[in-house]
């Protein structure tokens, strides 16, 4: 069947091509990968991981096993058929060669219906080869244990050969990033286990074994359930109304999954949708089919049990409030088409009407089945509605009583900007009075705005949404903000451009900053989306050289060392302890002056990260916070982390 052991000598003007086109990954790689920091690094390892989930979706395998492996390398193991390793007619090389060298060469070789990201980003195991020190391939197929070595971007070292008798099947890959490609080459484990549970999630009954042999670490995810589980977890640790509902069809060689419930506190819609186990971050035809079908079957039942007075109707945002609801497609590659430039928005017609039929039949038969589920949905679909048109009201009268919002603007606690150019303006949650004092002395009047927060905000998560409108310190931000809260709030009227928070560097700045996310992701969720809340970052250090009066400030220890040299000695090290420490020109350089400050730019992209940020980072160990704002928070473009500001 398969000729593996003829051997290959000379290189055809088709491998000349191929490396090429590795060369090309090598010139470019964030076209391929997006980018070359962490989130660029770890698009390696989703690369072969995808192959084995597609492997595992065709019904080959059951166990994936990642390993971390202490010399910075990584591999992936399955129990799949194996990498095909016959002699490929038309380049007279082994398939295993060509798919690893070939850029999009994933569907050739594929008699597969579903294929995962290989589809998605269409560039596969060859990228990461492009990228890696080494890829060292061992596959067990046909009774015999196969190894090919790639070195150097993707240059074969050892050709295939076979090396030993085996009675199983798979592959095994093991890869090492190029250093020369990365700004850094540490695989972290918060961001693997977290990508990889969501995955087990996604695909019920495949097991996923993740070994950190650097740390010791083991985690297992394993659901047999999947999105079943998969709600479960996402609202753990919230007030449910009802057990979670799921659907699953084929229609027109669409496998569609669809799995929901609803929450009493949460008033968000915590919409996720997939296609082939990747995330449509924005959307597509799937989720439009999914929302059209959800409004019309609720309208539909309420109307036909006449739950619905003169001739009212139930808006989609009212029965989205308090859903969670998780819709995963699976289509052949074939099918696969998108909308705009990145992969988050699925454009195939066809999945808007199969999703859409598909959940209206299975739904409107659901509710007609679950009577007493049925009316109480409605019920709070209704009160939903009713909120909506009050908040309508209070709003357009908030609008034409111009005294009160000025009385808020003129209160003791907001110092305002001066300009109107709303967003060009940037308003500084300052920690404490007396910060927040020498932050107004330190600050850009035309641009900037001081809010100062007496002792510590509550925690959205425990209370009621009434419960945070009577407090005070919430009420003036939602006023100062002025674009309204809750499922009432409108980016399009904020006030400013960039809402930073700013604490002192120590546990409780920590918490202070947690409970104001808490707040932000739950009240005004859309700032967080649109990327405007941002965390300030005040120096550790100051180093004086008390002859030269020459001073340097550090962010961390590392640069601590390099402005004792710079300062030289005699230095004397101030460590701030709070912002209270620093005078306001200080301040303003450190932390608020735009030219030299450092921000990070909060940005919450993936639901099950979001959740365990309250199991996480509401608890007391700040080690745990740390590391999950330096894997979680991203850097934005123009901050200036890691310069010493002299
Ligand atoms: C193409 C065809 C076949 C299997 C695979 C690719 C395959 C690729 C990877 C990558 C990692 N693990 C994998 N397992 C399988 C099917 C070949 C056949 O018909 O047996």
């Amino acid at each position: 069947m398969e000729e593996v052991n003829k051997k290959i000598t000379s290189y055809n003007e088709d491998s000349i091509s191929v490396l090429e086109g590795l060369e090309g990954v090598r010139k470019r790689p964030a076209m391929y990968i997006g980018s070359t920091n962490s989130t660029g690094l770890h698009h390696l390892v989703w690369e072969i991981v995808d192959n084995a989930i597609d492997e595992a979706l065709s019904g080959f395998g059951d166990l994936i096993t990642i390993t971390l492996h202490k010399d910075g390398s990584l591999s992936v193991a399955d129990k799949g058929r194996g990498i095909p390793v016959g002699i490929q007619k038309q380049t007279n090389r082994p398939a295993i060669e060509i798919i690893f060298s070939t850029l999009h060469s994933g569907g050739k070789f594929n008699d597969k219906n579903y294929v995962s990201s290989a589809g998605l980003h269409g560039v596969g195991a060859s990228v990461t080869n492009a990228l890696s020190e080494y890829v060292d391939v061992t596959v067990y197929r046909n009774g015999s244990i196969h190894h090919i070595r790639f070195e150097q971007g993707g240059k074969v070292i050892k050709p295939l050969e076979v090396v030993g008798k085996t009675t199983k099947t798979g592959s095994l890959i093991r890869f090492k990033p190029d250093p020369t490609i990365f700004s850094t080459v540490e695989f972290k484990w918060e961001t693997i286990t977290t990508h990889l549970q969501e995955s087990a999630f996604l695909m019920k009954r495949v097991r996923f074994l993740i070994v950190d042999e650097r740390t010791n670490q083991t985690a297992e995810y394993y659901y047999e359930e999947g999105l079943k589980e998969y709600i479960e977890s996402l609202n753990e640790n919230k007030d449910r109304l009802h057990d979670v509902i799921t659907f699953e069809e084929v229609v027109q060689g669409m496998n569609i999954e669809i799995a929901l419930q609803y929450c009493q506190q949460d008033y968000n819609e915590n919409i996720y949708s997939y296609v082939n186990n990747v995330r449509t971050k924005d959307g597509g035809t799937h989720e439009n089919g999914f929302r059209t079908a959800l409004t019309r079957a609720i309208n539909d039942y309420a109307e036909k049990n006449e739950l619905l007075r003169n001739k009212q109707k139930l808006e989609g945002s009212d029965i989205r409030e308090g859903l969670t609801a998780i819709i995963s497609l699976r289509i052949p590659e074939g099918k696969l088409e998108f909308e705009g430039q990145t992969k988050g928005k699925l454009g195939t017609p066809d999945a808007l009407s199969a999703v859409q039929n598909m959940f209206y039949t299975a739904l409107s038969y659901y509710l007609a089945e679950h009577k007493e589920f049925a009316v109480s949905l409605v019920k709070k679909c209704l009160d939903a509605a009713s909120a909506r048109v009050a908040a309508r009201k209070a709003k357009e009268e908030a609008r034409g009583n111009k005294k009160l919002r000025q009385e808020m603007i003129l209160s003791d606690k907001l110092t305002p900007a001066q300009s109107k150019d709303y967003p060009a303006n940037e308003l500084f949650i300052v920690e404490g009075d007396s910060a927040g004092g020498t932050a107004k002395n330190g600050r850009d009047r035309v641009h900037q705005a001081i809010l100062p927060l007496r002792g510590k905000p509550l925690n959205t998560d425990s209370i009621t949404m009434d419960q945070m409108l009577k407090n005070t310190e919430f009420a003036t931000l939602i006023h100062a903000i002025g674009a309204g809260v809750g499922p009432s709030f409108d980016l399009a009227d904020a006030k400013y451009g960039k809402i930073i928070i700013m604490t002192d560097a120590d546990t409780d700045g920590a918490h202070i900053q947690t409970l104001l996310l808490t707040f932000f992701y739950h009240h005004m969720r859309p700032l967080i989306h649109a990327g405007k809340i941002f965390i300030a970052i005040p120096p550790l250090y100051r180093v004086l050289n008390e002859k030269t009066m020459k001073f340097a400030y550090a962010w961390n220890d590392e640069q601590l060392e390099n402005a004792k040299k710079k300062i030289g000695s005699p230095y004397r090290i101030s460590r701030y302890k709070g912002l209270g420490e620093m005078n306001a020109s200080q301040l303003k350089e450190t932390t608020m002056d735009p030219s030299t400050r450092t921000l990070i730019q909060v940005n919450i992209e993936d639901p099950l990260t979001v959740e365990r940020r309250v199991t996480v980072l509401m608890g007391k160990d700040t080690t745990i916070r740390r590391k999950w704002v330096e894997e979680n928070v991203k850097f934005s473009a123009d901050d200036t982390l890691g310069k010493v500001a002299v």
